[in-house]
């Protein structure tokens, strides 16, 4: 199946800040993810790049240097490749993943925020809703500006940056009331892959159903061409949908 973008897509992209491309991975496909996580989850399995922790811990794993095969196939399925790629402008080389076993009721951020250049493409490992904590959306928040971490701090000059002093949580919430745009909570089932620019703002939305899981995954990509490397720290890995891990250069 390929999960090439119709123009209506690519347009909704522009104009909205994401996309959905509905059943893009197979309902088999979604269980296997989920079943070999709960399997790492309880210690039945191991694997480099995720450590045994407790029984009740169902935070997200964040993968960034070390990639496991089963993150790492899905980071890189050949049919994320030209989606990415028509949204992006070029290659998308992948810089990041993560894995949710539940909701994450992240408060309001833009992703290029943490992660400069960057898109996501994010998927619905079961039927996700309001009541087991979907991601909310600030549609055409995108097209606003940047909260970039530069703003938060004195300039060259001494001077305060635009959010010197704020809360980043708060100045997200501020920046968001300024666009006055919609926020809407998305619904997704099993399968359905969520395209969003990484200047969009967005929420890990509450868990009306405490407890609930809300099995989903996240990846992360920039432009080939995206140099310097966007963290501040971290080892320079790159994965590419051409099979190679590039380290990005350093001038
Ligand atoms: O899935 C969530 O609750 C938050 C996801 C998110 O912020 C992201 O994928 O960038
Ligand atoms: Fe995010």
């Amino acid at each position: 199946m390929s999960l090439e973008l119709t123009a209506f897509q690519f347009d909704e992209f522009e104009q909205r800040g994401y996309t959905i491309v509905r059943g893009g991975f197979t309902d088999s496909e979604c269980d296997r993810f989920v079943d070999y996580m709960i399997d790492l989850q309880a210690g039945r399995t191991s694997v480099e790049g995720f450590a045994p922790r407790a029984a009740d811990d169902w935070s997200r794993l964040i993968s960034r240097n070390c990639h496991h095969p089963m993150g790492l196939s899905w980071m890189l399925d050949p049919r994320l490749r030209q989606p990415l790629s028509v949204l992006l402008g070029e290659e998308a080389d992948g810089v990041q993943s993560m894995f949710f076993y539940t909701g994450s009721e992240q408060r309001r951020h833009q992703d290029a925020f943490y992660l400069p250049g960057c898109m996501s493409a994010w998927v619905a490992l079961q039927q996700v809703s309001a009541l087991n904590g979907s991601i909310q959306i600030q549609v055409g928040s995108h097209k606003g500006p940047l909260l970039q971490k530069c703003d938060f701090h004195k300039n060259d000059k001494g001077g305060p940056g635009a959010w010197y002093g704020w809360n980043q949580d708060d100045a997200f919430d501020e920046q968001f009331t300024r666009n006055n745009l919609p926020e809407i909570a998305i619904e997704a089932t099993k399968g359905d892959v969520v395209f969003f620019d990484g200047r969009l703002i967005h929420r890990g939305g509450p868990i009306l159903e405490p407890g609930a899981f809300r099995h989903s995954w996240a990846g992360h990509y920039i432009p080939r061409s995206y140099n310097p490397w966007p963290y501040e720290d971290n080892p320079r890995l790159r994965v590419s949908f051409d099979g190679v891990s590039r380290f990005t250069p350093t001038e």
